[in-house]
């Protein structure tokens, strides 16, 4: 007898086991916007996580390394959003340190995909992985240090922005860029391309709330929290859903 399922069962046990890592000491009141978003995107990332785990077995080599990958983006930010709907049905407040926690482990994860997925169909250096890698934890160390007030608000912006930048240049105009245009499958350049659209204009909302939060005297918890919650979809999901597409069209499945 062939054990094989084993390999599909239990992996889907596996993840919908993870809602019980919650421990709601609060209600979710009908009445509360926020906390709907924060649970639904939990449910979510749950779903999302478990599908890029299935999905991925279906493929071989570096396209099976991307869906992983996708994967644990999702499962990552699943736990931490089941913490945080908790921690924002029993307070009301959702401390930013736990979206910094969830993005030192996620955004890195999400630019070495850019590294892994040209790397499924062509030759590309793996300076390109350490850059984009680098250039992310640039970019939320210093949105950190100045978020927690060890240094200036507007000096920690200017080194996030820096890293941020850093990154948009090396996935338009540096050598990712270029490796993709000119040697990448077709499906692979549009997954590519649907995901820097992703990091330029999907990741812009994160800078943007930082400095309404930091520098320009303020954003109410309801507001900052829900943009933030309905910014992760697109920028988690729909991030990884692009590199699932790119894998459908192009590897042998
Ligand atoms: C899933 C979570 C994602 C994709 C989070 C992304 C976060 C950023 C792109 C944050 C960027 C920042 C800057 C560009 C400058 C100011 C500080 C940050 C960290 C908010």
């Amino acid at each position: 007898m062939s054990f094989k399922f084993l390999k599909y069962i239990l992996p889907a046990i596996l993840f919908a086991g993870l809602p019980t890592l919650s421990f709601a000491s609060g209600n979710l009141e009908p009445t509360d916007p926020v906390g709907i978003t924060f649970w639904i995107i939990s449910i979510a990332m749950v779903a999302a996580a478990t599908f890029f785990f299935l999905e991925s077995l279906r493929f071989e080599g570096k396209w099976r390394t991307s869906l992983v990958v996708g994967g644990l983006v999702c499962m990552v930010a699943a736990v931490h959003y089941f913490y945080m709907r908790d921690v924002w049905v029993s307070t009301g407040a959702s401390p930013t340190v736990f979206r910094y926690v969830d993005w030192i482990i996620t955004v890195p994860l999400q630019m070495i995909e850019f590294y892994i997925i040209l790397a499924a169909c062509t030759t590309i250096a793996m300076g390109v992985f350490w850059r984009l890698f680098i250039g992310s934890v640039i970019m939320l160390v210093g949105g950190y240090l100045g978020e927690a007030g060890f240094i200036n608000a507007t000096l920690g912006f200017v080194i996030g922005m820096a890293g941020w930048i850093y990154i948009l240049y090396e996935i338009f105009a540096g050598e990712a860029g270029k490796v993709s245009a000119s040697d990448a499958p077709a499906a692979v350049q549009s997954g590519f391309s649907t995901m820097r659209w992703i990091v330029t204009i999907g990741w812009a909302i994160y800078p943007i709330g930082y400095f309404v939060g930091y520098m320009a005297g303020g954003a109410d918890a309801n507001s900052l929290n829900m943009i933030y919650n309905i910014a992760d979809v697109l920028n988690k999901i729909g991030f990884c859903l692009a590199i699932w597409a790119a894998a459908d069209s192009t590897a042998k499945a």
